[in-house]
């Protein structure tokens, strides 16, 4: 799934992509580099953001939806209602919802649906996030929306931790270990750790700063890799061509085990 935040203070690639065009250039780019699922934002939910108006983000997201869902599928990354509803009139497919509360729309429309788990709201999730088990408490939220979903009647359900999402690093660090457990539950698994501020103090170099946005990406790898190891389905990625090539390696240890990998089209051509 490749990232395409069509914000100005989107935490890494704000202001890059807020002009339609430029949005639809790069959203057609990611899928020419291997990405199965554009997701299109209009509203950042990093740390601190100020929510923006229904009339803004439906500027923001309808017209590059509209453009790049007859050559991709497209999500929309929104917890509003009425913009999930006019994405998927654009075209869009998959509601990826941070706020794991949008299943109704899904159910109705037949869209498929991405479960997010979040503590608290954005402006102010990272102030102190606290949990008593993290991992029994993600899991099993995400598993009753999920039920709940299904029961609605929506037939595609994704779960997803919520890396970053009210939570300490150390927080995000047993989610990631403790992914085989998510898997198990039987519904397909998203993350998205691609850039984010966990990896600062990981991935820096010998000196005292923790790396920057733009040098996360040795650690967004590792981590997409770790997951898609793990079981992960999909792993929502800014960098698709290096994602793209962890998730070909993965796929290609993994079925080298009875010694009958060969690059098929799809390796082969991207
Ligand atoms: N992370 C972000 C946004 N949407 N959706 C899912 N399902 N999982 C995630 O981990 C996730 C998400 C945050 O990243 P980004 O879109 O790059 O930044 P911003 O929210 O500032 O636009």
């Amino acid at each position: 799934m490749g990232v395409l935040n069509v914000t100005p203070d989107s935490f890494s690639d704000g202001g890059r992509y807020l002009d339609a065009e430029v949005a639809v250039v790069h959203g057609l780019e990611m899928a020419h580099q291997g990405a199965d699922v554009v997701d299109v934002g209009g509203e950042s939910s990093r740390p601190g953001a100020e929510p923006v108006s229904e009339r803004e983000e439906l500027r923001r997201v309808v017209p590059v939806i509209e453009a790049l869902s007859p050559h991709v599928r497209v999500s929309v990354d929104t917890v509003k209602r009425a913009v999930a509803e006019a994405a998927l009139d654009a075209g869009a497919t998959l509601v990826n919802d941070i706020s794991a509360s949008l299943w109704p729309v899904a159910a109705e429309s037949g869209a498929g649906w991405v479960a997010m788990h979040m503590q608290g709201a954005p402006r102010t999730m990272q102030r102190d996030p606290h949990y008593h088990d993290v991992v029994a408490e993600v899991h099993a939220f995400l598993r009753a929306r999920a039920e709940t979903a299904l029961e609605a009647g929506v037939r595609e359900v994704w779960v997803d931790p919520g890396i970053g999402f009210g939570k300490t690093a150390s927080h995000n660090l047993a989610l990631l270990h403790h992914l085989p457990e998510l898997v198990a539950e039987g519904f397909p698994v998203l993350v998205g750790t691609s850039r984010k501020s966990f990896l600062g103090p990981l991935a820096a170099g010998p000196g005292p700063e923790p790396a920057g946005v733009a040098e996360r990406l040795p650690g967004s790898i590792a981590t997409a890799t770790w997951a898609m190891l793990a079981g992960a389905s999909m792993v929502r990625v800014h960098d698709v061509p290096s994602a793209r090539q962890a998730a070909t390696l993965v796929g290609a240890t993994r079925m080298a085990a009875g010694g009958s990998w060969a690059p098929g089209p799809v390796a082969a051509g991207r």
